[in-house]
């Protein structure tokens, strides 16, 4: 399969021929104990409480190459991911059984690390949304998302919640809040990468410059924080 590599970046973007592990500052230091149980679990206003786990396997397989947007302007060329896609997993399996209310249109999702984000429900069911467990042919390692993350290929990496444990389905906001204690200014109800939907009410121009100065140390930090994690835990990996 032939990968176009001319596609021009969103914009405020610039490439990086690596892909760190990468983050708000104090989930540099927070890891999954458990790396390979699917256990996600669905509430909000749903009409019944439940784990999604195993289940996933009887949805179709989906593989998908996509570009990465950091909101801090660093973008990575051609990741490939496979899992589910999350239309899939909500059609199939969510509203029959965990029965959401008809206008609980608020998703939110939530990491192990405590690490959360939040969607319209509307983004989420475009075609290239996945729940994903792999990421270039291999499961998906400690420092992507182990052991499955949101892949939501439009919007921003900080959209893209790692290490999945919750899934929220909610009428209103009220249950939300973007992780303490940075301010809600840093999250944007959508996150568009193409619409450079970076920050609630500041101008782009502004958060670029700040958000580049701040690339090089976040991903020294998340680079020491994981191999000291990985020396105390005596992983390869
Ligand atoms: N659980 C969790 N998900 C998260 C984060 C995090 O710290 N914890 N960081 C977000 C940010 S800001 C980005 S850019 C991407 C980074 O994904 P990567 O570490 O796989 O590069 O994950 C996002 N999802
Ligand atoms: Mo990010």
């Amino acid at each position: 399969m032939s990968i176009p590599t001319d596609r021009s970046l969103p914009p405020g973007q610039h490439l990086r021929t690596d892909f760190p592990r990468f983050g708000l500052g104090k989930f540099a230091h927070r890891f999954p104990e458990d790396l390979e149980t699917i256990a996600i679990t669905l509430g909000g206003d749903i009409a019944r409480e439940q784990v999604l786990g195993a289940d996933l396997q009887k949805l179709e397989r989906v593989n998908h190459v996509a570009d990465f947007h950091c909101v801090t302007t660093w973008s990575v060329r051609n990741v490939a991911w496979s899992g589910w896609r999350f239309r899939d997993v909500y059609e199939q399996i969510i509203v029959p059984s965990a029965q959401p209310q008809a206008d609980a249109k608020l998703v939110v999702l939530r990491g192990s690390d405590e690490y959360c984000s939040a969607l319209p429900l509307k983004d989420l069911l475009a075609d290239h949304v996945l729940l994903a467990d792999r990421l270039n042919d291999a499961p998906l390692g400690i420092a992507h998302g182990a052991p499955i993350r949101l892949m939501a290929p439009a919007h921003y990496g900080y959209k893209n919640c790692k290490h999945l444990c919750a899934i929220e389905f909610w009428r209103d906001s009220r249950h939300y809040r973007f992780p303490r204690p940075y301010p809600k200014l840093m999250d944007h109800p959508r996150g568009r990468a193409a619409f450079e939907e970076r920050a609630r009410w500041l101008p782009a121009p502004i958060v670029r410059w700040f958000y580049r100065l701040l690339v090089p140390s976040t991903v020294r930090n998340f680079k020491r924080a994981m191999e000291k994690h990985l020396g105390k835990n005596g992983r390869v990996q």
